[in-house]
């Protein structure tokens, strides 16, 4: 051991510039190397994750007394979850062997023991050695930046292998091609680090510790950190709004729909809308378009009952004299959707001050099961909000549903060919296509399109 360290301190020789401080080392400090020593690490079968508590060696790399380097492979293990090839985190010599193939270890076992050939001297040692090879008059060491860097490295690592004794082995898992120790994993683990979004500095780029302590230290803006999906969830019972939506759509998305939508210009009126507006408004009357739409989609009714009929499945259809026009309200509480009774009995001015009720009901969630029960149509203006085309689902047994989009300026052409900024806006019906057909629907979407965009047949007929 002694002739060893001897020769290995005239290889030190060899990058020192100045011979006068190599001898020095030699003739004062040569208590200081006698006290340097090769430990024998216990190379063990560390956790490999997965619940794994025990393996069988398919294969052993390893001889007694061979030289062993660092991510050389020592021995490949299988168990009925995940097959890995078990690498040397140390350089060194390999002293005992303690499994042959076919054998079954348990985590936590000594697979050998390595000599690692790297001087656990005390850090004193350590720092003398840098002294006495640091000349007087230099400021600088004259070691090779990289030998002093290995023995950093080195002492650097025994001391943290002393700390945490379950790392002192490297078992390196090849799963989706990410090679990292599962001493690197359960660190990702701990600090919420997707081993995926690093870039591994080691050999053939294995993912080191201090990778993820790099990708750590950036500032938090800078890196991605992904929740675990188990903790960014917050359970919530369904209730309330959402408990009768969660039946109720779940059920309508069992009908055969058929969807069509249509553009419908309302310039005209909102002409006639506004102009009516502020004298309702003295009354403490509302007048929105909404009101408008719902008397059309009355009127039109009247021509095609089948849009107002029920549906169960089976092999009635139930056509309903009242045209109790649903609509929906989005509320604090969710959504919700009363119903306004017997259309073809009120006019305008009565159906926007029952729009108006039903919103303030429904706003203080204070509305009757009278107010949400018995809809025969649904209306769904979520223009009101926002979207230019809705896809909306019908309410069952109803059997059939408009979506209608934000009202918007837009360019349109005339008759004669000329640009006009036009209001416009976009209806979407819904129909069960059990008991409605394309053609019937789309005649529907035509009369409604005819009264409002002709709103003096509103008066007319309503
Ligand atoms: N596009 C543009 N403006 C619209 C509009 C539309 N589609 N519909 C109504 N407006 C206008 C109104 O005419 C009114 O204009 P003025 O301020 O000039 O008078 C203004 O928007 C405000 O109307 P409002 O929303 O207060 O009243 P409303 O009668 O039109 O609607 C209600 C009432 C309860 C239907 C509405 O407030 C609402 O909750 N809409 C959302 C419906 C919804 O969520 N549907 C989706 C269901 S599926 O999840």
């Amino acid at each position: 051991m002694i002739a060893k360290i001897i020769f290995s301190s005239f290889h030190f020789i060899g990058h020192v510039k100045n011979v006068k401080y190599a001898s020095r080392i030699l003739k004062s400090d040569f208590r200081t190397w006698t006290s340097l020593h090769y430990p024998v690490i216990p190379f063990k079968l560390s956790d490999i994750g997965e619940g794994i508590k025990e393996v069988t060696v398919k294969r052993s790399f390893l001889k007694p007394h061979q030289k062993l380097s660092q991510f050389e492979d020592v021995c490949e293990v299988e168990s009925d979850k995940a097959s890995v090839t078990i690498t040397s985190r140390f350089d060194g010599l390999v002293k005992n062997v303690y499994f042959k193939e076919g054998d079954v270890i348990t985590v936590g076992s000594t697979l050998c023991d390595i000599e690692t050939g790297n001087e656990s001297a005390d850090p004193g040692n350590i720092i003398v050695e840098k002294e006495l090879l640091m000349p007087a008059h230099e400021n600088k060491p004259i070691i090779e930046e990289k030998t002093k860097f290995t023995h950093t490295e080195r002492n650097q690592e025994s001391a943290h292998i002393q700390k945490y004794p379950s790392e002192q082995t490297a078992e390196e898992v090849h799963s989706d091609k990410l090679l990292a120790t599962p001493a690197v994993r359960r660190i990702a683990r701990e600090n919420n680090v997707n081993l995926h979004l690093l870039k591994g500095t080691g050999r053939g780029g294995r993912i080191m510790k201090e990778d993820i302590l790099a990708y750590l230290n950036q500032p938090p803006k800078e890196r991605f950190t992904p929740v675990f999906a188990e903790e960014a969830e917050i359970s919530e019972l369904v209730s309330g709004y959402q408990k009768v939506m969660v039946r109720t759509m779940t059920e309508s998305n069992r009908i055969p729909t058929l969807g069509l939508s249509d553009e419908i210009d309302v310039t005209d009126l909102e002409i006639l809308r506004k102009s009516i507006k502020t004298v309702l408004a003295v009354e403490g009357i509302k007048l929105s378009f909404l009101a408008f739409l719902v008397k059309a989609v009355s009127l039109s009714l009247v021509k095609y009952p089948i849009l107002n009929a029920k549906f169960e499945g089976h092999d009635t259809i139930k056509y309903q004299n009242s045209h109790n026009i649903g609509i929906a309200v989005d509320t604090e509480s969710g959504l919700v959707v009363p119903s306004i009774k017997d259309v073809t009995r009120l006019n305008i001015r009565q159906i926007a001050k029952e729009i108006q009720r039903l919103q303030k009901l429904a706003d203080q969630n204070k509305l009757s099961i009278a107010d949400t029960a018995y809809g025969t149509f649904t209306i769904s203006n979520i223009g009101s909000i926002a979207g230019t085309v809705v896809k909306p689902l019908i309410l069952p047994p109803q059997v059939a549903i408009v979506g209608v989009g934000r009202i918007r300026s837009l360019p349109r052409y005339d008759a004669t060919d000329q640009i006009h900024k036009r209001l416009v806006v976009n209806v979407s019906w819904a129909a069960d296509h059990r008991i409605i057909d394309g053609g019937t629907t789309a005649r529907f979407s035509n009369l409604v399109k005819q009264y409002l965009e002709n709103p003096g047949l509103l008066i007319v007929d309503g």
